[in-house]
């Protein structure tokens, strides 16, 4: 049942007056979070299985551009076109997140599916076709950190787990970039890189659901200063059946194919 995972007297996912409300927020904002949105007994849950598949994951640093875009020769290699970033994360994959996972359990439920697309404005949303996108967990240790960047996806949905004590902030920077109208703003992100903006520090607890457009927002996850790990459940979605998840991606971030 999906109140054992989510508190649905707190969030009601299939009443409307609720829906439109996330809806603006979302949109106006750029970003919905709603907390004590996982029960606590799906909390301690989901927790204590992360906690134990945390060896497995697969840990990856790498350098690259606020566009997540190759250099362009064009531009000098210190132009914020090119600027490189760090990223060092490790992560599970769907297939080695438990079958009867409340994770999977809120994936799968239609309500779930329905207010995602409702509030985000998507026709339909499908599973990844591999077997190991559609669910991830993110682990951050201590020194490790997300650069900031802009997804390649419209949407992004993410559960916090567990937080880090120190640091590992979530930091946002609402419609940096107007998609085909002005799709790098150099001197935007620039000034984000050289610290002349203050982002916004989205506040979340473990147990929060956070859906952002990060097409257009421009967000980093800051260095994790603590000794606790920053333990992060991601759900992706594609709006067309079928699609894998591409295989330079997943040999990147996973480290395998399949
Ligand atoms: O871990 C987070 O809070 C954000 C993750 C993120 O931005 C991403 O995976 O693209
Ligand atoms: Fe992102």
């Amino acid at each position: 049942m999906l109140d054992d995972v989510v508190q649905l007297e707190r969030h009601k996912l299939a009443d409307r007056n609720f829906v439109q409300c996330c809806r603006r927020e979302f949109h106006e904002q750029g970003l919905l979070a709603l907390d004590q949105f996982l029960t606590d007994r799906a909390l301690q849950r989901i927790c204590d299985s992360a906690a134990r598949a945390r060896d497995q994951a697969y840990f990856c640093q790498q350098q690259h551009t606020v566009y997540l875009l190759p250099p362009d020769p064009e531009f000098p290699a210190e132009h914020i076109r090119n600027r490189q970033v760090t990223s060092t994360k490790g992560c599970i994959c769907d297939d080695q997140v438990e079958r009867d996972s409340p994770l999977r359990q809120l994936y799968d439920a239609p309500v779930f599916r329905q207010f995602v697309q409702q509030v985000t404005g998507q026709t339909a949303l499908y599973p990844y076709a591999d077997r190991l996108s559609s669910i991830n967990i993110h682990y951050a240790e201590t020194g490790q950190e997300l650069g900031w960047h802009f997804d390649n996806s419209s949407f992004a949905i993410t559960l916090l787990i567990q937080a880090p004590n120190v640091g590992g902030r979530f930091e946002f920077v609402r419609d940096l970039r107007n998609g085909p109208m002005d799709p790098w703003n150099f001197s935007g992100v620039n000034a984000v890189l050289e610290g002349e903006v203050d982002p916004e520090l989205v506040a979340i607890q473990p147990g929060t659901l956070l859906l952002f457009r990060g097409r257009n927002s421009m967000h980093r996850v800051s260095p994790n200063e603590g000794k606790a790990t920053r333990m992060m459940a991601v759900l992706a979605y594609n709006h067309e059946p079928g699609i894998a998840l591409s295989e330079n991606a997943r040999l990147t971030f996973y480290g395998r194919l399949e």
